[in-house]
């Protein structure tokens, strides 16, 4: 998969501004009580994905007047098995603010979440801001700082995990919490194309795959959300952390599990769910 990819994020929004609040506040709660909620598009079949975007954009000011910190952002459906796992075959972006982190071989809650699942994706750290809407995958490696392996956890506020592409991108993109780990490296001294991934759960590997799986290159991912961004009126800042999607599909976790993820040359992310 190449750069011609679709993105419908440019589109006009179709509903009215108490309307996309409203959904916003919906979503936020479902996010803070951890209780589903049915899709937004079956209230009103309408919406489209520049309401989406405009709900996910009122649940971050929601969640950044509430005090937490914008940190950086992430795309997801960017794997043909993420696609696929889903039905929805468009990437889409979200927020990622401090609250969501947690550290290295931490104890993760799953009691305030709905039906977590991971994903091992690769993390870039910026050095310098990038604005679309022409990014390229030759200028996110460039102003890449270094890259990282990084475990996403996510979470889907709709019932059964089931959702179209306006409302996941209205839910934050299913963004819960991340977690960083093993070796951060230089961009140029890797291949990111090539790079293996390997997910264990409770010492059995449940899932392997390269990092091309990602658009390609995880870069091309970055520059796309970078693209998503500029439709969206934003850029990427400098100093921003961002998950380039999952490498293979998402595997589901409860409580008991401990998770592996193994990256080559990045080195492992751990954690235990509880
Ligand atoms: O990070 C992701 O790939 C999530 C994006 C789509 C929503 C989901 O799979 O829950
Ligand atoms: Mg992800």
């Amino acid at each position: 998969m190449t750069t011609n990819l679709k993105s419908t994020a440019a589109v006009s929004r179709t509903l009215a501004d108490q309307d996309l609040l409203r959904f916003a506040e919906r979503v936020s709660n479902a996010q803070d009580n951890g209780h589903t909620i049915p899709l937004l598009s079956e209230e009103i079949p309408g919406m489209n994905v520049a309401d989406g975007y405009a709900i996910q954009t009122l649940l971050r000011h929601i969640t950044i007047g509430r005090g937490a910190r914008l940190v950086g952002w992430k795309i997801g459906l960017t794997s043909r098995a993420k696609m696929v796992q889903m039905n929805v075959f468009e990437p889409a972006i979200g927020f990622l603010t401090d609250d969501m982190a947690r550290p290295e071989n931490s104890s993760i809650t799953v009691a305030d979440m709905i039906h977590p699942r991971v994903e091992c994706e690769i993390a870039f750290v910026m050095k310098h801001a990038l604005h679309g809407p022409n990014c390229t995958k030759e200028q996110v490696l460039s102003a890449t700082d270094f890259v990282l392996p990084a475990v996403e956890v996510i979470d889907s506020r709709f019932e059964a995990y089931r959702f179209d592409l306006c409302s996941v991108i209205a839910d934050n993109s299913s963004s819960a919490r991340f977690v960083t780990g093993g070796r951060a490296r230089y961009a140029t001294e890797l291949d990111l194309r090539t790079l293996g991934v390997a997910i264990e759960i409770n010492g059995e590997v449940v899932a392997t795959g390269a990092s091309a799986a990602v658009l390609g290159h995880p870069a091309e991912a970055i520059a796309h959300l970078v693209n998503i961004l500029h439709s969206q009126g934003e850029h990427l800042a400098a100093g921003s952390f961002v998950m380039s999607g999952g490498i293979t599909e998402a595997l589901p976790v409860k409580a008991g599990d401990q998770v592996v993820a193994r990256f080559q040359e990045l080195g492992s992310v751990a954690m235990r769910f509880i």
